[in-house]
């Protein structure tokens, strides 16, 4: 198995300028008709890309081509002698009811669907499927328009025929010339709510979403979200949207969240689904943010695409921080930063530290699919914010105008995008650049030394970015430090942006009278480790008085990192300090006017953020410090939590910016409220009182936590209540899954038994085993190794049916060297056995080779 490489990138031989597509719907036996108008490019063979395809005819110009004429191998056509430009006509067979991969065309609940990106529209016909290929789409499709009243492609609608066989021939044109991966063709019967946009200049769009019978009042909230989406993209970036209509289709088997198929994006029901009885706030904030993204992909990613794969962060990480930004706008900024730092210290910061490290633009892969990462669209994302950041948001928007307007109806690289922000604003970017090819977490020490006689602060800096799986030289970055610094007086502060470019550089401050308390890295500036020298009060203080509401969370969050590795290291269960107490007791009796942050404040670190600061990972340690601290704030706070959990009313359930802070307050409180003795009382009236999803959730998980004894009974009644709604049947599955104790084993093989559940369906595989592998720490990482056999077992049991799913489910198995010997050894031998395995798909291949020594 070969690996592609960056660094043998060629332009592609043959451009195709035309498409022409056909699709007679059948299925087991559906027949695409591809027109394919081609033009020589450079030098070089045609060679089509075609995967699982039955090749029933093949015309260049008109003539029927013999199989001397063309070579088959498993996964590509060769053309013998196409000529310079000509038509060439394909016509293939495929079998979209046997496709539970689901990728390319494929049938599931009676809805024909396709997901092309990344390598998809190979399994519908053979084509050079690369983004740099850019043609113009027709696509007609024919089927039984009783059974399959809906039949929907990109672009416009041309027309609609009946035919003489009774069948339904529709057809679609889409005027942008576009990469094959943002096909898309859909086919079913639908609820469609209709609703219409006029853009800024005027330009009057049909917004369309299909969704499942009977789920019409469930697609409200995106449709709105939708418009405020494009409103959004009007007033900050003056981008408006560009075709007549935008249709959204939600469908339940889908392998992603979404997918930005020109002018017709495909949505996992699950991103779109949501009424306020069966909705969390995150669903809400979710559904916005999705909505938000493949909506602003039509301008970053589509009409500017990436030249290769290699690119994909040029799309996704400028899009997620597209999306970060519209929702930071929509809600609490602050919130919004918390979040994303989040995922960065867990998540990004792990696959940094594992054998998939890989830097924001890969230099090497296997199966694209496999990169579809929390590096390359997180922190991908992180590296646009900081660009943001040394620019100015003036210069960012000046220097994204310069790229949309300089490649407009181009693929190209993240290179070309750098170059635009460079020319747009004069400003050097030639280091900024070692972002995009570097993998790895930096990590920056930074010493301050005061000097009273000449009132002079010298800040000291030190950059380090330590080797990784895939890299060992590391250079100097580019960063941008936000820093503020705080003068004993209260309320007097300055702050300051430092541009940290060597691996080690001094900043001077003059004229500074007395010694300041510094806060380092205001709203996580750039994506890096830092280690300071802070005292514990001082990080209490600056959690109080931090301008930054992002910088006082963090100031929290080290606090407790600080607290529980000293115990760690000691072997001991760590202690509450008096002055946090007090800290904690003065925020439940007059929360801050930002409720939300209060929440946050409130908040122990979690097991995946404490867990990415060590090498090794002390999973036992770490989880009975957290337990520990959780009892202990219940006990020493029980008086002010059930004072500050009865202060706010409930009130009616609405998605908003308060409403979100005062349910996340109260659900605080109840988290630590389930571990005193009136837990039960506490978490039943919760649930019987909640009006809303979220509140039942919180209470449900609160339960479970504390392992209280009602957890099982309010789990059945959630249960039953919910039996007929599948997506909040997935929240049930995977409260199941995290059950914290050996009755987990047991529940997981009854849900696997469950009329809802499927294993070709990746939303219940991932609401399950998803579940268990990544938020229920105790169980997966049990000692004994049982919860990584387990999930071992369903690698090799959905590999088969869908190697990308079971690739992503497979992560959590590939950090072995992370955890002690005994644990490390568990780990090793299961990654050996897996590997040894035949007919392993690529997907699960390369994580798995790339794990083991
Ligand atoms: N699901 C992917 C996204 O929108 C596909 N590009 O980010
Ligand atoms: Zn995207």
């Amino acid at each position: 198995r070969q690996p592609k490489r960056l660094a043998d990138y060629q332009p592609p031989s043959f451009l195709v300028s035309k498409t022409d597509l056909s699709f007679e719907l059948d299925p087991t036996a559906t027949r695409v008709s591809a027109t394919l108008t081609f033009q020589r490019n450079g030098a070089g063979i045609m060679i089509l890309d075609g995967q699982q395809l039955k090749l029933i005819s093949l015309r260049l110009n008109g003539q029927m081509l013999t199989d001397k004429d063309y070579r088959l191998t498993e996964d590509s056509l060769e053309i013998v002698k196409p000529g310079n430009s000509g038509v060439l006509e394909i016509v293939t067979e495929l079998n979209p009811d046997q496709n539970s991969a689901l990728e390319g065309l494929y049938l599931a609940e009676g809805v024909y669907c396709t997901q092309c990106e990344a390598e998809g529209f190979r399994r519908i016909t053979y084509y050079p499927d690369r983004p740099d290929v850019l043609a113009v789409f027709t696509t007609t499709i024919i089927a039984d328009s009783s059974q399959l009243p809906f039949l929907l492609s990109n672009g416009n609608k041309v027309s609609e025929t009946l035919l003489s066989d009774g069948r339904t021939a529709v057809k679609w044109h889409d005027p942008f010339p576009k990469p094959a991966y943002l096909f898309a063709l859909v086919a079913g019967d639908f609820d469609c709510l209709t609703d219409a946009y006029v853009t800024a200049s005027g330009r009057q769009v049909s917004l369309e979403f299909y969704v499942q019978k009977g789920a019409l009042s469930r697609s409200h909230f995106a449709m709105a979200a939708l418009k405020r989406a494009m409103h959004w993209d009007e007033q900050r970036f003056g981008l408006e949207y560009d075709l007549d209509r935008y249709m959204v289709v939600a469908v339940d088997f889908f392998n992603m969240g979404a997918m930005e198929n020109k002018g017709l994006n495909v949505f996992n029901s699950k991103y779109v689904l949501a009424d306020d009885s069966s909705a969390t706030d995150q669903d809400y904030f979710n559904i916005e943010s999705i909505i938000g993204h493949e909506y602003f992909h039509n301008w970053t990613g589509n009409r500017v695409t990436c030249r290769d794969w290699f690119q994909l962060s040029l799309k996704e990480g400028l899009t997620v921080f597209r999306d970060q930004e519209f929702s930071a706008d929509m809600g609490s900024a602050t919130l919004n930063r918390i979040e994303a730092v989040k995922l960065i210290r867990t998540a990004q910061f792990a696959e940094d530290a594992s054998p998939m490290a890989h830097p924001i633009r890969p230099e090497q892969v296997l199966e694209m699919n496999n990169f579809y990462t929390v590096t390359v669209y997180d922190k991908g994302a992180e590296v646009i914010r900081m660009l943001q950041t040394i620019l100015g948001k003036t210069g960012f928007n000046a220097g994204l105008k310069c790229y949309l307007d300089r490649h407009d109806g181009q693929a190209v690289t993240c290179d070309d995008f750098v170059q635009a922000m460079q020319d747009a604003t004069g400003q050097d970017l030639t280091q900024f650049r070692r972002w995009y090819s570097q993998s790895g977490t930096p990590e920056v020490k930074v010493q301050e030394h005061y000097d009273a006689t000449s009132a002079r602060l010298t800040l000291k800096l030190h950059q380090h970015t330590p080797v990784t799986a895939d890299q060992t030289i590391k250079q100097p970055l580019l960063m941008p430090m936000r820093i503020e610094l705080l003068f004993s007086n209260a309320g007097s502060s300055m702050r300051q942006l430092l541009l940290l470019s060597n691996e080690e550089q001094e900043f001077q401050f003059d004229g500074i009278h007395e010694q300041p308390l510094i806060v380092w890295l205001e709203d996580f500036s750039a994506p890096v480790k830092l280690s300071t020298h802070y005292q514990p009060e001082q990080l209490l203080l600056i959690a109080g008085r931090a301008t930054n509401g992002f910088a006082r969370w963090d100031a929290m969050q080290q606090y407790w990192s600080l607290l529980i590795s000293k115990a760690v290291t000691g072997g001991l269960l760590p202690q509450l300090p008096a002055e946090l107490v007090s800290l904690f007791k003065q925020l439940l009796q007059q929360p801050l006017a930002d409720i939300a942050l209060t929440a946050e404040l409130l908040a122990l670190p979690d097991f995946d953020t404490l867990a990415e600061q060590y090498t090794e990972i002390p999973v036992d340690a770490l989880l009975s410090c957290l337990a520990h601290l959780t009892q202990q704030l219940a006990e020493a706070l029980a008086i002010e939590l059930t004072a500050c959990y009865q202060r706010f009313d409930s009130i009616a359930y609405h998605y908003n910016e308060q409403g979100v802070a005062l349910r996340a307050l109260k659900g605080r409180c109840l988290h630590y409220l389930a571990f005193t003795n009136e837990g039960e009382h506490w978490v039943n009236q919760h649930y019987r009182q909640a009006d809303n999803m979220t509140d039942q959730l919180t209470a449900l998980k609160a339960a479970q936590y504390a392992e209280l004894a009602t957890s099982n009974s309010l789990l059945e009644d959630f249960a039953k209540r919910y039996q007929h709604n599948v997506q909040v049947m997935d929240k049930y599955f995977s409260l199941v899954a995290t059950t914290p104790n050996d009755a987990v084993f047991t529940h997981l093989d009854r849900l696997t038994q469950h009329s809802l559940f499927s294993w070709k369906n990746p939303n219940r595989v991932r609401a399950v085993f998803g579940a268990f592998s990544q938020r229920n720490a105790k169980q997966f990482h049990r000692a004994d190794g049982r919860g990584y056999q387990l999930l071992a077992q369903i690698v090799t049991k959905l590999d088969p049916i869908n190697p990308q799913l079971a690739a992503r489910l497979l992560t959590p198995l590939l950090s072995w060297q992370r955890y002690d010997q005994q644990r490390q050894h568990l780990l090793a031998g299961l990654l050996k056995a897996l590997a040894a395995q035949a007919s392993l798909s690529n997907d699960v291949f390369e994580k798995v080779s790339k794990s083991l020594p």
